[in-house]
């Protein structure tokens, strides 16, 4: 399969800089990544690509350095065959995800996404918290969410779930389709008008494959076998990158288990714009709205404007972030510590050399 960068999705910030790279370069995309090698779409059709000296090196200093699905490289083809991954250009959004453990930043899932369909099973029923979460997440990344209420065809009142599931995304579009039946597919292609890109997320058996494969109109990626429960083992083991024939590129992750929030808060607030909105007409600028006078958020819960279940999911991710901030703050202290360890070791070595 080839396609022209346009196919591939590329903008015009890209555009610029692939402009700017050595001509004997060749640009492509990274559709998916398998341990220091990359699957990546030229117009002349895919290849495999090792890391450069430079890509290591920046990858030992930041892990989110590295090459993931969705990012624009160039690559050098060596004269005995080998190709290498010389540079990304700069990401215009990047979905990441906070680490449980490790190092203070995040692992990004997919980078350069125009939208996120936050991919959701009608069957079982949604769990809205849930999807507040994602959203946060969604909307730190710098892509434009929206909601995608799979597998309609097993329940009869999808578009009464779509009203409280909108009702919980604000700022965000809510769509409701089938990928058995392909009722609803068409709202979902045409937001991939003009070569977007668009990364699915969602939970383990919420249906991402299987919307991309009823997308593309062919069996392109495994799904689960059937199950009753609804929820279950991972199918898909990694993100990849698909270009549809109808136009258009859709990024499937394997689902996601623990979704980390970061810490800045951005995302959260643009999740809950309501009661950001609210929190601002607080008497008080740092008001933890719970026993403060004149709270307006506690006004808005007292004249029901504002639903418990909300606030009560709000309170949680806002408690998370503000761990995660913490928890940051001591790992960069720490850090600080020993790089200032370190150093006045070394000044100690150069004003009293050892004889
Ligand atoms: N009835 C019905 N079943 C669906 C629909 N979409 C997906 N399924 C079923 O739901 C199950 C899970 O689908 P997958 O597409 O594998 O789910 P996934 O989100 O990719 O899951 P992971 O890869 O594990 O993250 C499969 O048994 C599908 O056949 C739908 O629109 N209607
Ligand atoms: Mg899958
Ligand atoms: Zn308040």
């Amino acid at each position: 399969m080839s396609a022209t960068l346009q196919a591939l999705g590329l903008d015009s910030s890209t555009a610029d800089f692939l402009q700017s790279v050595p001509h004997d370069l060749v640009p492509g995309r990274v559709a998916r990544v398998d341990k220091g090698l990359a699957t990546v779409l030229t117009e002349d059709g895919p290849v495999r690509a090792t890391w450069s000296g430079a890509i290591l090196a920046a990858m030992a200093g930041d892990a989110q350095a590295g090459p993931c699905t969705g990012d624009w490289a160039v690559l050098r083809f060596w004269p005995d065959e080998r190709i290498t991954l010389e540079s990304l250009a700069p990401r215009r959004s990047a979905i990441v995800r906070a680490e449980v453990s490790g190092t203070s930043k995040g692992q990004v899932l997919a980078a350069n996404v125009d939208m996120i369909a936050i991919v959701v099973g009608l069957h079982p029923e949604p769990n809205i918290g849930r999807i507040e979460r994602f959203l946060a997440l969604a909307w730190e990344s710098g892509a434009r969410p929206v909601v995608v209420l799979t597998k309609a065809d097993l329940v009869g009142d999808a578009d009464a779930v779509a009203e409280d599931v909108a009702n919980a995304a604000p700022g965000a579009d809510v769509l409701v389709c089938s990928a058995t039946t392909a009722d609803g597919l068409e709202a979902v292609r045409s937001l991939l008008d003009g070569n977007a890109t668009m990364a699915l997320l969602g939970s383990s058996g919420a249906g991402k494959s299987s919307l991309v494969n009823a997308l593309a109109g062919v069996e392109l990626l495994d799904v689960q076998d059937i199950r009753d429960d609804g929820k279950g083992r991972h199918t898909s083991v990694r993100r990849e990158l698909i270009v549809l024939p109808t136009g258009g590129i859709v990024i499937d992750t394997p689902g996601l288990r623990g979704i980390g929030l970061q810490e800045s808060g951005e995302g959260l607030a643009a999740a809950f714009p309501d009661i950001t909105a609210l929190a601002e007409q607080c008497k008080f600028k740092d008001c933890a709205h719970l026993t403060e006078p004149d709270c307006a958020v506690q006004a808005a819960l007292a004249d029901g404007t504002l639903p418990v279940r909300r606030y009560e999911s709000w309170t949680k991710l806002q408690r998370e972030a503000a761990f995660m901030a913490r928890r940051n703050d001591l790992r960069l202290r720490a850090e600080t510590k020993k790089q200032w360890a370190r150093a006045s070791k070394s000044y100690r070595r150069d004003v009293n050399p050892r004889p």
